[in-house]
């Protein structure tokens, strides 16, 4: 069997994890950029998912040399007119720890009824070989925003986030669950099928 190797172009541990637990068993060789020391820094100027995302993993692949993988991804509140989006990890300004955009999410929405939290998480995958452009797709999860934050597992927005059908934040589901219904999860799937087409 030819095993296929490709790099996850992220320097968010919590990401790096979670894409290398929903690549497992696979024939699919997982290496990440702390396999190619001096990245360079790409800076999330795009306005859209797609753009930063593709600007990532085009900068990533000229430096890894290989078939290499990005995740832009972000939380859309609709009553904050799908903010924070694009801005999700430092909504709460530079330097912001996940607990601090949780808290500003919450005091933004302390007043809103249960109709009104409606959010979707949004994963846009880019995949790019040597600096040229493969495929890019993208996986959504609908769901609303919590009352209150609840939950250890995941990172990020899952303990302020109920996926559609549960009544448990994502970080109070186990991983499994979450990789099965998850924007990731949905993108990452769609994006093994772009790297398996590019090879025939
Ligand atoms: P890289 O660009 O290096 O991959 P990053 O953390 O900067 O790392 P993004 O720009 O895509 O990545 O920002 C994504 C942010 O959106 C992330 O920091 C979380 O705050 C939030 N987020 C994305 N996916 C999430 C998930 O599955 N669960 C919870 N929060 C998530």
């Amino acid at each position: 069997m030819t095993v296929v190797t490709v790099v996850l172009g992220t320097q968010n541990p919590d990401k790096l994890k979670e894409l290398q637990s929903l690549l497992k068993g696979t024939s699919i060789q997982v290496l990440s950029l702390k396999d190619f020391p001096g990245a360079p820094e790409v800076e999330e100027t795009g306005k859209t998912f797609e753009a930063n995302a593709r600007k990532k993993a085009r900068a990533y692949s000229r430096h890894t040399g290989c078939l290499t993988l990005a995740d832009d991804s972000g939380l859309m509140v609709a009553i904050l007119n799908d903010k924070p989006g694009v801005y999700s990890a430092r909504f709460a300004g530079p330097g912001c720890s996940y607990a601090d955009n949780n808290a500003k999410l919450l005091r933004l929405l302390k007043n809103t009824s249960e109709a009104k939290r409606k959010a979707k998480f949004v994963s846009v995958v880019a995949i790019y070989s040597a600096g040229r452009f493969v495929g890019v797709v993208k996986g959504e999860c609908h769901g609303k925003i919590a009352h209150e934050s609840r939950g250890k597992n995941g990172f990020g927005y899952d303990p302020v986030f109920i996926p559609k059908g549960f009544k448990k934040t994502f970080a109070e589901l186990p991983r499994g669950v979450k990789n099965k219904i998850s924007h990731r999860g949905k993108a990452l799937r769609a994006a093994k099928m772009k790297v398996l087409q590019a090879l025939l």
